[in-house]
């Protein structure tokens, strides 16, 4: 069965009340798609965004989880209670969370843990720095944190990948066509279960380049951060995903 698309869009440190009218506005346009369309706002919308997203078939995330279930963790929020938001998936391993917060394999692992018995799907993401890849450390690099990362015995829980390359996030530079294919192909020869699981691709995805990195054969989706932030440019990304 062919792996449906996964358009979702991580708002970051951004966002505000009133910025919830996006979901109206990309409504539409995501009840239409193939696609499916996911929204991680951040932890203080999440609720507010689940209510109004559900209207459109929209799904809501959020950007982290702690990976305890409760406890003396102060700032920090459990998949339970994004789960109890509303939220249906969790970004883990982001590489802002790994560089600003010292989060490494092992956290990550228990992070995704954490989401999958909470009942959330874990987004997992890896990714190369530019100085890894220009050694041509790349895929050893990507194993490892795949390796390290990924959940053990999960059974028949989903979870998604989303291989970021740290040099082309926020920087407007994109992983030529080729190369993203490359790595998404690698990525699915480490799974355990390559064929049912999707890997998005993330790192400056925009209306102008989706189409081509949408259609590439490996690539089942994309995590976009700054044009998730705009109904205009995040609209034609959900198009190319049809
Ligand atoms: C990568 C991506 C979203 P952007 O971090 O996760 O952000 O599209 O702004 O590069």
């Amino acid at each position: 069965m062919p792996r449906q698309k996964l358009i979702a869009g991580n708002w970051k440190m951004n966002g505000l009340a009133a910025d919830l009218e996006f979901l109206d506005a990309i409504g539409p346009a995501a009840a239409a798609a193939d696609a499916e369309v996911l929204i991680c706002p951040p932890a203080t919308l999440l609720a507010e965004a689940a209510r109004r997203a559900g209207a459109h078939g929209i799904m809501v995330g959020g950007q982290d989880c702690h990976a305890a279930v409760s406890g003396a963790h102060t700032g920090d929020i459990s998949a339970a209670m994004l789960r109890d938001a509303g939220a249906s998936h969790v970004i883990v391993g982001h590489s802002e969370r790994r560089c600003d917060h010292g989060e490494n394999d092992g956290i990550v692992r228990d992070k995704a843990v954490a989401a999958l018995e909470a009942g959330l799907v874990p987004v997992i993401c890896v990714g190369e720095t530019q100085q890894e890849r220009e050694a041509g450390r790349q895929e050893a690099v990507i194993a490892a944190q795949l390796a390290g990362s990924l959940p053990e015995n999960r059974g028949q829980r989903e979870l998604v990948i989303a291989y970021e390359p740290v040099w082309a996030i926020g920087t407007g530079l994109t992983a030529e066509p080729e190369d993203v294919q490359a790595m998404h192909a690698f990525i699915r020869s480490r799974l355990p279960d390559p064929a049912s699981t999707r890997i998005l691709y993330g790192g400056s995805v925009k209306p102008d380049n989706a189409s081509t990195l949408l259609g590439l054969p490996d690539v089942d989706g994309a995590l976009v951060g700054g044009a998730s932030l705009k109904a205009d440019d995040f609209i034609p990304i959900i198009q190319a995903g049809c």
